[in-house]
């Protein structure tokens, strides 16, 4: 059996951990990556990278607790590896705060991060505003270590990188068997997927190694995030908004918001701000698809649009394309195809 040769468009954190995940997992394959932006230039490097599962409408919440405890374990092992510092992932401790009760005191995925517990009257006295909150540990990704990280394995993998924009799919069709689509915003245009719309989020990275906690306020629009090196400070969900550039008016209107969860941040210093634009859409999509056209066939798997979650669910989902891949090659190998291998 020949080589099956794998295209992947996209080098965000999405595109970067399928194609891992399908270079370790199926033999005789090549992979290559197609992207015309790489770290750390992509909507993934913006990211603070923390597992809180986003809640993705109408995909069944038990597929995306799967999706969320592959995304966990994986990265629980690795934190617990000596390549926790390469990868840049780690364990973090904090709370989520609300200033009115939740509708569901216990989320989903309470029993997958660890120690989840509703937050004591004691340690909601820091929090004055708040009348309830979530307690717990989870994982961080710092993704200018993250990223880099997963394009060295792919590297080590055999797996090539090509910097390239794409227009059209059937640009692949000649170089590759299989295209796996994570090409996140940029489907939009790649694709013709009108469904997918930017959601803007600005943030500052600044200095603040006192911060070891972290804190979100319940509606996910203030957020504290400690990394390795720098403390990102949240946010702001603009949907259909375009805008690249830092906006100064965010960005006062953030550390305010900051300041008033973590009044020691008024201190902070080495800010820097940066834009990224999540990929929403009404639907996650993770599907199989044959484009046809002029009798040929291309096998595709798309895996996009992971909107404001992508690093909480990103194995899980790679898993699975992995697996669609599988599906792709086993029909191509089959009977009744067109042989093209
Ligand atoms: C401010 C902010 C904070 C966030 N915080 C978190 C968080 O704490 N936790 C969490 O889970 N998620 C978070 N997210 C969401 C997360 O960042 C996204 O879900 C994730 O990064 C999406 O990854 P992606 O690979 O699909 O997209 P991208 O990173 O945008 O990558 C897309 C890739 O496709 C390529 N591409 C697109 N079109 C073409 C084309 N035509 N030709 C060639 N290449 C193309 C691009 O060059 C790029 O390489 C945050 C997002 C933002 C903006
Ligand atoms: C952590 O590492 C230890 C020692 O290698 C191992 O015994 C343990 O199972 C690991 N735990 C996890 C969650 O990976
Ligand atoms: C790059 C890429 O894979 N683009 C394709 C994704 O899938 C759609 C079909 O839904 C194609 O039209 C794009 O060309």
């Amino acid at each position: 059996m020949a080589t099956i040769k794998i295209g992947v468009v996209g080098a965000g954190l999405i595109g970067l951990s399928t194609a891992v995940c399908i270079s370790e997992s199926i033999p005789k394959c090549s992979v290559a990556v197609i992207a015309d932006r790489f770290t750390p230039d992509t909507t993934s490097d913006v990211a603070a990278g923390m597992l809180i599962p986003h809640a993705y409408p109408g995909i069944p919440i038990s597929r995306q607790k799967q999706w969320f405890r592959e995304t966990f374990n994986y990265l629980l092992a690795i934190s617990n590896s000596s390549e926790a510092a390469d990868a840049g992932i780690r364990l973090i401790s904090g709370w989520q705060i609300f200033r009115s009760l939740p509708t569901e005191e216990t989320p989903f995925w309470a029993d997958i991060v660890l120690g989840f517990h509703k937050m004591t009257q004691a340690e909601l006295t820091k929090f004055p505003q708040h009348v309830f909150g979530q307690g717990f540990t989870t994982l961080k990704c710092d993704s200018l270590f993250y990223l880099p990280w997963l394009m060295k394995r792919l590297k080590g993998n055999g797996g090539q990188v090509h910097i390239k924009r794409i227009e059209n799919l059937w640009e692949l069709c000649d170089t590759y068997d299989i295209v796996v689509n994570c090409s996140g915003i940029g489907s939009r245009e790649l694709m013709s997927d009108l469904t997918v719309f930017p959601i803007r989020g600005q943030v500052l990275k600044v200095q603040a190694p006192w911060i070891s906690h972290f804190i979100r306020d319940g509606n996910g629009l203030t957020y504290i995030y400690p990394g390795m090196h720098d403390v990102t400070l949240g946010g702001t969900r603009q949907k259909d908004d375009w805008r690249l550039h830092p906006d100064p008016e965010n960005s006062k209107d953030i550390l305010a918001r900051c300041c008033v969860l973590e009044p020691s941040l008024c201190r902070v210093w080495g800010i820097k701000e940066r834009v990224g634009l999540r990929p929403g859409r009404p639907e996650l999509r993770l599907q199989r698809e044959i484009l046809s056209q002029d009798g040929q066939q291309l096998p595709v798997v798309h895996n996009y649009g992971h909107s404001g979650g992508g690093f909480s669910v990103h194995w899980g989902t790679a898993i699975e394309a992995a697996q669609l891949v599988r599906d792709c090659i086993a029909e191509l190998n089959g009977p009744s195809s067109k042989a093209k291998l």
